[in-house]
């Protein structure tokens, strides 16, 4: 016995102990592999000492065989342990990290709204489109012609002071209304014309509360035989109760002047703020009405330049500002807002 206890033995003993340890603090599949593989590999420790067994002298073998087959057999068996556990471990954690909390908040995503003028663009078009006319749309970049000369403002005109025009060369300019898309349908088109044509506009304007260099306006045309005055009221009446949402909405129609109709009028209705009571409002000005567009009856001069003949037809139009429907319809005081792109703003009309 004394080789075993001498020799073989305590080297068991130390690599016994010092393998209890590596398995016990192995945090991994691998460092455990590695373990098992310097113990009881080809050339682990505890195979080498099965080795050895042959260098004894043969009445310690049987004896030395068997302790070291029994550390062999312990020490496999705390790895299929140790293994078992960070199996385990491994699990468990993957397990956590993949978990779904149903009970978090759904992720919040922005998502875009109309702007307010865009809103009430949509409005006035469905009006219109829903009795029958048709949407056109043309160049914001207009020659003098279609937006003056054919709409009865001659070079010098006085009334040409009204637009203070942006213009590229004497020829070229912004266009002030949009008039000249409604120019070019009735020189390409014959009555019955229904149009309404929505879009930009630009005047040299220095921006206050209620004016921009820029604004979007929607003008409206009907022309056919017999077309009178009575009907540019029906049609603007049942058109500003429907926008305003006001069934009995009160509506005035004004005498004024533009060049392009004859007679003309402004279309004021009752203050959509104090309800026509008039004092102290600042929305009316104190009068109780609010204007909300220009109309009248195409100058026979506006058909002709066209070649739409003056004497088989007639027809009315009208012009508005959307910026100034939607100050309205939204409350807002000052046009400006519409421009600043100021989310604060914009959100409140989701
Ligand atoms: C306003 C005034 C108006 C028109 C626009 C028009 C167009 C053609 C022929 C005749 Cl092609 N008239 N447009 C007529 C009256 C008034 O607008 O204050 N707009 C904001």
């Amino acid at each position: 016995m004394s080789s075993l206890d001498d020799g073989l033995n305590k080297d068991l003993d130390k690599i016994v102990a010092s393998a209890r340890d590596a398995i016990a603090t192995a945090t991994d599949l691998a460092a455990l592999e590695q373990v098992r593989v310097q113990l009881l590999g080809k050339k682990g420790e505890v195979t080498a000492l099965l080795k050895a067994l042959g260098k004894l002298p043969a009445a310690e073998r049987p004896a030395a065989g068997v302790e070291i087959n029994r550390a062999k057999t312990a020490l496999q068996k705390e790895i299929t342990t140790r293994k078992a556990q960070l199996l385990k471990t491994d699990l468990d954690s993957r397990i956590q990290s993949a978990a779904l909390d149903v009970t978090l908040p759904g992720r919040h995503t922005d998502i875009g709204a109309l702007h307010p003028i865009t809103r009430v663009l949509n409005r006035i078009e469905d009006f219109f489109l829903g009795v029958g006319y048709d949407l056109v749309e043309g160049p914001e970049i207009e020659d003098d012609y279609h937006n003056f000369e054919a709409l009865n403002l001659p070079a010098h005109h006085p009334a040409r002071a009204m637009h203070d025009t942006f213009y590229v060369n004497p020829e070229i300019l912004l266009r002030t209304h949009t008039s000249p898309v409604q120019v070019r349908v009735m020189e390409k088109r014959q009555p019955p014309l229904r149009i309404i044509c929505p879009g930009r506009a630009y005047r040299v304007d220095p921006p206050d509360p209620s004016h921009a260099p820029m604004f979007h306006q929607v003008e409206g045309l009907f022309i056919d035989q017999d077309i009178s005055f009575a009907d540019l009221k029906g049609t603007v009446i049942e058109f500003l109760r429907v926008f305003f949402e006001q069934d009995d909405l009160q509506v005035r129609f004004r005498p004024s002047y533009f060049p392009f109709t004859e007679p003309s009028a402004e279309v004021d209705v009752v203050c959509v703020h104090c309800f026509g009571d008039g004092g102290g409002c600042r929305v009316c000005n104190h009068t109780g009405w609010v204007e909300v567009m220009g109309s009248g009856m195409v100058h026979p001069r506006v058909l002709e330049y066209a070649d739409i003949d003056a004497e088989k037809y007639t027809g009315f139009a009208f012009g508005m500002g959307a910026d100034r429907l939607a100050m309205l319809r939204y409350g807002v005081d000052d046009l400006r807002h519409f421009l600043d792109n100021d989310l604060r703003f914009l959100q409140q009309f989701q």
